[in-house]
């Protein structure tokens, strides 16, 4: 190729065939820019796992754009050509390829976007930044939606949603008379011999290549690097879906809120690492559960909670975080400066149902929803722990943590420290809510029924002192103020041992 037209940068969250970067692209003319980068393997300690996925997904998508015929200038890192930032590899590539135009679909990171929307002024080759398509709701639709309203509630924007893509309508009607069956799907987990697992994938060359280089450079990071089970292409990651419609779909509603001792996935579908980095789309997946659902494979709960999940909550938190950045990450509406606890990179701890959820992040790098946010999200509010330093916590120990749905989920939704704009209340509970949506309290050194003393469960008392502690914060709001009474009848020597032994508890911290 002589003279390049449009320098195409595709960044590791990016890989769709398409992506608005690459509409138009002319293989005579345009060049992908990909590039393994060490300030976005390093700005949080990812998990190695997450690292290895995003790298190797990177390869294999530069790998199906050639094989398209578009030519990919893929710089690896550690290479000659391999710069430290966005930004220095842009600097570089500029120098040697002397582009026309510089096209990019927009970051979905605020922190990269205002990084690339620097190089208008500092480069004075024209930047084209484009919309991302992927997502079903613009910036601009969600700002639009949340213009004038009191309470940014998902519910509502979520039937917005599916009147704008007719998932799951009669008419303008919801299928089943009925926009959420959330009631219907709050089933505790009993043991199942037939359990379904995730599909697992055997590491291929290019990927064994890449858990070396992830070994070599980042050995020292948190978590597991194998066994690594993960898709790295798009064939692998539909095969994955598919296998979850089969297997658990039809399971999916019934027991989405529950948790079970050995089993990390449950009825869950394991592909928000997919969806995030562009090797599933989000509608399809949806239209793929709808199809599953009109041909009696699943039924409507299952179908429409899994559709909520992704039309509603991934596409609603993505609005929010427009909505509120910058500023929304620094979010402390209870003054909470606690710093993360050692456990929670250990998991050495006695609470069992901690110690799970964090055993299996480190050695998958996941944990499905309820565990992050009634497990070490609740822990986290109830203890009192910083919410920015939880923040990169989440952030950096999934393999689907991207900023955009992180943030919300974690500052809003599980810590309450956007002061409710995201949630109606705190997501705060005792141990007695663990104990009906899980078996971890069976084999755990603490006592779930005891509120206070050494061997009763840490969360009671946690829970009660919370209440106590946040008093003026909570009273008001219609669904917190029962707990407030309920605290102010217990007796005065009761409420003393309650806050003895939170402080107790949380001194040994
Ligand atoms: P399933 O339970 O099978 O759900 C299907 C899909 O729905 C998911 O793949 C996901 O794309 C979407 N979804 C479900 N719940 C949410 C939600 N609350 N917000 C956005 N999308 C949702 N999700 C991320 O993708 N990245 C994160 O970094 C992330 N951090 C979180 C941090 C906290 C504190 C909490 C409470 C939740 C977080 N979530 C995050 C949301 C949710 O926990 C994960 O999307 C889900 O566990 C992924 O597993 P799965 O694919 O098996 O999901
Ligand atoms: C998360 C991540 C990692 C670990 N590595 C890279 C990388 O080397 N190159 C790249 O282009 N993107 C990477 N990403 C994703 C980015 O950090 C960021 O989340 C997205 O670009 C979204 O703005
Ligand atoms: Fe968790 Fe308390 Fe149950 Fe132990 S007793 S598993 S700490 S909820």
């Amino acid at each position: 190729m002589t003279a390049v037209r449009n320098l195409i940068l595709v960044l590791g969250d990016q890989l769709a065939p398409n992506l608005s970067s690459l509409a138009g692209a002319d293989p005579a003319c345009d060049l992908v820019l990909m590039a393994e980068l060490y300030d976005e393997a390093t700005y949080v300690r990812h998990h190695k796992k997450k690292i290895a996925f995003i790298f190797s997904a990177m390869r294999h998508f530069a790998e199906e754009l050639r094989a398209g015929g578009l030519p990919v200038d893929y710089v690896r890192l550690g290479s000659l050509q391999n710069q430290k930032s966005f930004t220095d590899q842009i600097v570089q590539a500029i120098d040697k390829h002397r582009p026309e135009r510089i096209v990019v679909t927009e970051a979905a990171e605020w922190r990269v976007a205002r990084e690339i929307d620097q190089w208008r002024t500092r480069f004075p080759t024209p930047l084209d930044v484009r919309p991302d398509r992927r997502f079903l709701s613009s910036q601009l639709e969600f700002k639009a939606w949340a213009e004038g309203r009191k309470q940014l509630r998902m519910e509502y924007f979520y039937r917005d949603m599916r009147r704008k893509t007719g998932l799951l309508m009669d008419g303008d009607q919801p299928l089943g008379g009925k926009w959420n069956f959330d009631s219907e799907n709050r089933k505790a987990a009993d043991v199942d011999l037939f359990m379904p697992r995730p599909r697992a994938f055997a590491p291929d060359a290019i990927t064994r290549e890449v858990l070396q280089l992830v070994a070599a450079r980042f050995g020292n990071h948190f978590g597991d690097l194998s066994p690594f089970c993960f898709a790295v292409t798009r064939r692998d990651a539909e095969a994955a879906f598919a296998a979850f419609i089969d297997q658990a779909l039809s399971k999916f509603g019934d027991y989405q809120d529950a948790m079970l001792t050995g089993e990390p996935f449950l009825y869950h579908a394991v592909i928000s690492q997919y969806l995030n980095c562009g090797l599933l789309d989000p509608l399809r997946v949806c239209q793929q559960v709808e199809a599953a659902y009109r041909e009696g494979r699943a039924p409507l709960n299952a179908a429409e909670g899994f559709i909520r999940q992704i039309i509603g909550w991934r596409e609603y938190v993505r609005g929010i975080y427009w909505l509120k950045m910058p500023g929304y990450e620094r979010s402390n509406f209870f003054g909470h400066t606690r710093p993360v606890p050692d456990f929670y990179w250990t998991g050495d701890t006695d609470m069992a149902c901690i110690r799970a959820a964090v055993t299996q992040t480190k050695e998958l790098a996941y944990a499905h929803h309820i565990q992050r946010l009634m497990l070490t999200g609740n822990f986290a509010v109830l203890a009192g722990i910083d919410p920015h330093a939880l923040h990169e916590w989440y952030l950096s120990v999934y393999a689907d943590a991207f900023e955009w749905v992180e943030l919300p989920n974690t500052v809003g939704m599980s810590q309450f420290a956007d002061g409710g704009l995201l949630a109606s209340k705190p997501y705060a509970a005792s141990g007695a809510y663990i104990n009906r949506m899980s078996n971890y309290c069976a084999t755990c050194r603490f006592d779930v029924k005891l509120r206070t003393g050494p061997t009763a469960c840490p969360f009671n008392a946690l829970y009660w002192d919370f209440i106590a502690r946040n008093r003026d914060k909570i009273a008001s709001n219609p669904r917190m103020a029962r707990m407030v009474r309920t605290y102010d009848k217990f007796a005065p020597a009761e409420q003393k041992r309650i806050g003895d032994s939170a402080r107790r508890f949380l001194t040994s911290l």
